[in-house]
């Protein structure tokens, strides 16, 4: 098999790639990297010369000798460079854009903030207690939320943008995913969950869902 994922089965950078990748109908080996266990496995000096960031996903395809990160990055090489079974990039400019805003709201404006690192530090640094973290993204996966849903409420059909799966699906369900873990009120977000569970019922997000990962504990 020429594709390795490093992912971590409850990270939605990595759930992302994985969502693409069996869109794709690719096979690939995943490499576990544990996020917490030693201290956390991306910052052993190993994973740092994989991915200087410390972040997973990476993905590695031996057979071109190609290692990249960015999940984001990772799915839009991935679909140029196989454009089937989906294409998950509109080709129309227009709508290309708009897959890609919505894809950034979620990957690049929510995300992050309650990225492990974030809530370590604001524990570490600031005293945050369990509860303050579990508060602060709570907090702002809900506001991302607000600004998507009615986004949504324009655009989607079975999925975000009509009737296709693409890349902005992707990248909502595993956001889904850590909406539901942090107990944000799903139930103020009813296209969201509507695509969510439209999507859910793929056998390529199946597949790709955190308790279903080899690492799943
Ligand atoms: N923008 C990056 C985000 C990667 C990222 O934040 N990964 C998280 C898991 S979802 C991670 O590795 N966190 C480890 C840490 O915070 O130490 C991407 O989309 O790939």
């Amino acid at each position: 098999m020429s594709i390795k994922l490093f992912s971590y089965w409850r990270s939605s950078a990595s759930y992302r790639v994985r969502i693409a990748l069996n869109l794709k109908q690719l096979d690939y080996h995943i490499e576990p990297v544990h996020l917490v266990k030693e201290g956390g496995q991306q910052h052993s000096e190993a994973y740092g010369g994989i991915n200087p960031s410390h972040l997973v996903p990476t993905f590695f395809d031996e057979d071109e000798d190609v290692i990249l990160n960015q999940s984001l990055a990772i799915i839009e090489y991935v679909d140029e460079k196989h454009p089937q079974p989906v294409k998950l990039i509109p080709e129309h400019k227009l709508e290309r854009a708009r897959v890609r805003a919505l894809s950034y709201d979620l990957a690049c404006d929510i995300q992050p903030l309650a990225n492990l690192r974030v809530l370590q530090h604001i524990g570490n640094r600031f005293d945050a207690t369990q509860e303050d973290k579990a508060e602060w993204a709570k907090h702002w996966i809900t506001t991302g939320f607000k600004a998507v849903e009615k986004r949504l409420q324009n655009t989607a059909g079975d999925y975000c943008f009509g009737f296709d799966v693409t890349m902005a699906d992707v990248c909502l369900v595993p956001q889904y995913f850590n909406a539901k873990r942090f107990n944000v009120d799903l139930q103020a977000f009813p296209t969201i969950q509507r695509v969510c569970e439209n999507c859910q019922e793929l056998d390529a997000f199946i597949r790709a869902q955190p308790e279903n990962q080899p690492d799943a504990e």
